[in-house]
């Protein structure tokens, strides 16, 4: 005879209880008594496997999830300051998040990143940088996430060394780091190296972190980035757990034994506004999760719960009437926390305008705090489960995403797919169909394609002084590179450079002895580049799809016409040039732009990623474009745009139209129109709008001519 349900649950809730009584989790609303769990007859436990209803027995009732908000920017002293205000006023774990000249590997100082430092987050090139974010923070007891990726080894082993030098030994240092290469080839596009030495430093982190570092999670399997990119929640189960198949796989390959390392593999999902739909993809993912790792040889339970971290849509939220997003992201946190998410981020109401001011960050962890303390949703383990719809959803989505992990694997695995690039067009195309589905308005959007306001008050924005905060960084680079031991820093990276060369020993072990003898981040990962070499993606874009999704529309067939008409008359069709400068990976915007001006006649060609301002201008000159559309989502433009246009004057290019489109705060748009951008688009512009639009200014600036 098996246990019953409830006696079962209660073992396993004594021991996370400790010495509090069971019946302290009981409630009483005002009469109505309320138990921590309840069951049906299907006799799913929380905390026992698959985990469908929770990792832990008593979840919430027990210890609410972590507040944890993603935050960071210009200088080191200044994210300092704000994390700690954040902590005094209610959060409860630390969420680094780096400027992309940090993830790229660059230092400060280098010309490629002038547009980006300090901007999307806070600039670090030393130990020194690392020291001065954590001062006065106690890294033996604050949990520290740090979202890096490309830049792994150099940002860990700072870290490393800066909590040594606080007096805290590695093996009592708690967090997260990102570690998730696989899905930076897919979406995310904050690479260094290519995919196999990229593969190999993932597996590192996990030796050392597991030899020396056991509080430490040593990855953040990341769904997140492809739910931003636009991957329906089959493809963001499917394609996070497929990458979490291929960092297993690297680890036992290396001969870690499976039940060492996967307690500390942790996940990380989007969560947007298909309510019940986000909750049952946490489900499936756990349930998901506990099958693969038993299929895999784990045997310890704890190596088979799905823990994770979620942090509310980006995408979902609008520049137009912008508190409507207050109340977005109060939705989609609640559907995190009824899927049982054991950490969160909650986005800021101007997150599609700037990075987040004083203000809008409060009321952003605020909506985690009223969440934890007023609604009293923490009172019950998965109060969900049972729900008629949400279970029918959960087994739904479990053996769709089966079925797409199964096709990956009979491919070879996610490090062969993504080299494929298969995984990114599927992704790709889904983003596409969705921006024609709000474009035509089925999809609604409050205040962006109906409800929307005729005049928008503007909201005060974030602004980060670039210059001044590189200006900054060089300055103290240039100290560090004074004051320290020249030639022990040169036979550190010596080394480091060795373990690369002989595919030999622990890189990241070896970073952390440049890091302690002062060497940069710029010169850590150049160290590694020397040998590995930097990745080069090529970039593809999509045709077809726009234009399935709008067969026999009445809008689209005109502006369609309207573009042969222009090809009719010029003998040619107008051609535009779509940019990415900087650092700035997010390329999402861009390609719906590419493929549906493409689909409408546009001629259109599409740069490669982290291009400068000037390899943009030879490539208007070589291909003769009458427009260059740049896409801008990291708050380089003030730099780069200008930067762009002189470079076209440069070349007797004056003529040739420059568009914006992305997250441009509209206190912005002044500067750029005075700089000669001829027209900017925002996000929740209208993409038939756009292409109409842009070809009227390319018309306008040809009869001129
Ligand atoms: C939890 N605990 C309990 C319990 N619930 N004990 C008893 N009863 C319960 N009910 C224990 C846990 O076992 C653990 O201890 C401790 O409490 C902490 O709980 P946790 O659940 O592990 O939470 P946390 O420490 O917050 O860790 C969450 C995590 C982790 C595992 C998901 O990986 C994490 O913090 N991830 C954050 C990632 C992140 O912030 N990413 C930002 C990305 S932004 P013990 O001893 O077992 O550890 C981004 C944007 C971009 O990517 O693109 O730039
Ligand atoms: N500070 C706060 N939030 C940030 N995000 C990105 N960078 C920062 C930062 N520096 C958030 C935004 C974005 C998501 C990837 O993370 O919400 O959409």
């Amino acid at each position: 005879m098996g246990k019953a349900p409830r006696d079962i649950w209660t073992h396993i809730a004594s021991t996370e209880l400790r010495d509090t009584p069971i019946d302290a989790l009981k409630r009483d609303y005002g009469g109505l008594d309320v138990d921590p769990v309840y069951f049906g007859a299907d006799a799913a436990i929380p905390g026992v496997e698959p985990f469908t209803r929770g990792v832990r027995a008593t979840m919430y009732a027990n210890r609410p999830w972590t507040i944890r908000q993603y935050a960071g920017f210009s200088t080191a002293e200044e994210s300092n300051r704000f994390y700690r205000q954040a902590l005094e006023r209610g959060q409860k774990g630390l969420s680094v998040a780096f400027d992309l000249a940090t993830h790229r590997g660059y230092d400060s100082d280098h010309p490629r990143v002038v547009g980006d430092v300090g901007k999307a987050g806070v600039a670090i090139d030393s130990v020194e940088d690392m020291k001065l974010l954590f001062d006065g923070i106690p890294l033996d007891q604050m949990s520290v996430s740090m979202t890096m990726n490309g830049a792994v080894i150099p940002v860990l082993a700072m870290f490393i060394v800066a909590a040594e030098e606080q007096g805290v030994a590695p093996e009592k240092l708690s967090g997260t780091i990102q570690n998730d290469i696989l899905k930076e080839f897919m979406v995310r596009n904050t690479y260094i190296y290519p995919p196999e030495p990229s593969m190999r430093i993932v597996g590192d982190i996990i030796a050392y972190t597991n030899q020396n570092m056991p509080k430490f999670n040593s990855i953040s399997i990341s769904g997140y980035h492809m739910h931003e990119a636009g991957a329906t929640a089959i493809q963001e189960l499917a394609y996070t757990l497929a990458d979490g198949i291929d960092y297993v796989r690297a680890a036992q390959d290396r001969g870690l034994d499976i039940d060492a390392f996967a307690g500390r593999l942790s996940f990380f999902f989007g969560i947007g506004m298909n309510f019940f739909v986000e909750v049952a993809k946490l489900r499936a993912a756990r349930s998901l999760w506990a099958k693969i790792m038993t299929d895999l040889g784990a045997k310890d339970p704890r190596s088979k719960m799905l823990r994770t971290h979620c942090q509310t849509s980006g995408v979902s939220l609008t520049e137009q009437d912008p508190y409507n997003n207050i109340v977005r992201t109060a939705y989609e946190g609640l559907a995190a926390v009824l899927g049982g998410t054991q950490s969160l981020h909650t986005n800021s109401f101007d997150e599609a305008i700037a990075l987040p001011t004083e203000m809008s960050s409060r009321i952003a962890r605020n909506t985690q705090l009223i969440l934890q303390h007023e609604t009293r949703i923490t009172d019950v383990v998965d109060p969900l489960g049972g729900s008629y719809y949400v279970e029918a959803l959960t087994r739904q989505l479990v053996e769709k995403a089966q079925a797409l992990i199964d096709e990956v694997q009979a491919q070879g695995g996610m490090t062969q797919a993504v080299q494929s690039g298969e995984p990114k067009l599927a992704i790709e195309r889904a983003a596409a169909e969705r921006q024609a589905g709000i474009d035509k308005g089925e999809e609604v959007i409050v205040g962006v394609n109906r409800y929307r306001l005729e005049t928008e008050a503007p909201v005060e924005t974030l602004e980060i002084d670039n210059a001044k905060v590189r200006a900054s960084q060089i300055r103290r680079l240039e100290a560090v590179r004074n004051r320290r031991d020249e030639a022990v820093c040169r036979s550190a990276l010596d080394a480091l450079r060795e373990y690369a060369a002989m595919d030999e020993g622990n890189l990241l072990e070896a970073a952390v002895a440049a890091a302690r003898a002062r060497a940069t981040l710029g010169e850590i990962s150049q160290a590694m580049e020397d040998v590995f070499g930097r990745h080069d993606a090529t970039t593809r874009v999509l045709s077809g799809v726009y234009a399935a999704s709008y067969e026999n529309d009445a809008q689209y067939a005109q502006v369609a016409d309207r573009v042969a008409t222009f090809g009719a008359t010029h003998g040619r069709a107008p051609a535009i040039f779509i940019a990415k400068m900087g650092q700035d990976g997010h390329d999402r915007g861009a390609k719906v732009i590419a493929t549906a001006f493409a689909d409408l006649g546009f001629a259109v060609q599409m740069g490669s990623l982290f291009e400068t301002p000037h390899e943009v201008a030879a490539h208007a000159e070589q291909l003769g474009v009458d427009a260059v559309g740049v896409s801008s989502l990291a708050a380089g433009h003030k730099t780069l745009v200008p930067e762009l246009i002189g470079a076209l004057r440069d070349r007797a290019l004056g003529d040739v139209a420059v568009i914006v489109g992305g997250v441009i705060p509209s206190a912005d748009y002044d500067f750029l129109r005075k700089a000669g951008v001829a027209e900017i688009f925002g996000p929740g512009t209208n993409v038939l709008d756009a292409a109409f639009s842009v070809l009227s200014t390319i018309e306008g600036r040809l009869s001129n001519r």
